[in-house]
């Protein structure tokens, strides 16, 4: 007969990732380089975003990792406007880990400080329970997604740092319920800023960037 014992298994099985992700942070921190990890579903409007709040935050390097199944598109896109942009593609994996942005941050040169721009595979789930060395996690929703997402995908919205409302332009066109939505982020999420921002008026976007700016002058005081 044989003996059956219960053992209880404690180990954090994120715990490598976020020993990885603690790695880079410190690492990028000590290079004055802040991180911020954006996240929000395919073609919410990550990389408009990035490519607004690059063009308002005036005198911070802008660095940008593009997280994507498959393609470099974004990446190339970056690049012909100037910005220093670099890809990473899983191939099937459904968000960034610490593993793959280790590796990636270790073939980039960062000549000065500046705000490292990280966008995650597109995605309102996965990427949220993710670390992957950032200071802050920027999460893009937007209008044309309805104003029930707080309720149905909520650790995206409790883990951000700041969420910007996309696409508001379209809103005349839509029904969607900012009260509603604002009662189930504000359940989850007591204090990120809500920006309400779109990339056809510029609306949102200085107030984004100083809000990033704020935080990057926190996070990299005293380094
Ligand atoms: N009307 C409107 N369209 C927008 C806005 N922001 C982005 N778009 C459009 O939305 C589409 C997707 O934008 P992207 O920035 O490529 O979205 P993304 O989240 O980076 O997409 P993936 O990387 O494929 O997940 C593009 O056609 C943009 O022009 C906005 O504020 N208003
Ligand atoms: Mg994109």
């Amino acid at each position: 007969m044989h003996d059956v014992r219960e053992i209880t298994v404690m180990e954090n099985i994120h715990g490598e990732n976020d020993h990885i992700a603690y790695h880079i942070n410190e690492d990028l921190t000590g290079k004055g380089i802040f991180v911020a990890n954006v996240m929000g579903a395919p073609g919410i409007g990550k990389t408009t975003v990035i490519k607004n709040l690059i063009a308002k935050l005036r005198g911070h390097m802008p660095y940008v990792i593009e997280g994507d199944i498959e393609s470099d598109i974004d990446t190339r896109a970056l690049r012909a406007m100037g910005i220093k942009a670099f890809q990473i593609n899983t191939f099937g994996a459904c968000h960034l880990d610490a593993p793959l942005v280790h590796n990636a941050v270790q073939n980039i040169e960062f000549d000065e400080p500046g705000i490292l721009f990280i966008e995650n595979v597109g995605n309102l789930v996965c990427p949220a329970e993710f670390s992957i060395g950032e200071h802050t996690k920027i999460l893009i929703c937007s209008v044309t997604e309805g104003s029930d997402k707080p309720y149905k995908y909520p650790l995206a919205f409790e883990k951000a740092g700041m969420i910007i409302l996309n696409k508001v332009d379209l809103a005349p066109y839509l029904e969607f319920d900012e009260s509603f939505f604002m009662k189930g982020l504000r359940a989850i999420n007591k204090n990120a800023p809500v920006i309400k921002a779109s990339s056809k008026t510029g609306e949102g976007f200085e107030e984004a960037a100083g809000w990033l700016a704020d935080q990057a002058a926190q996070a990299l005081a005293g380094r």
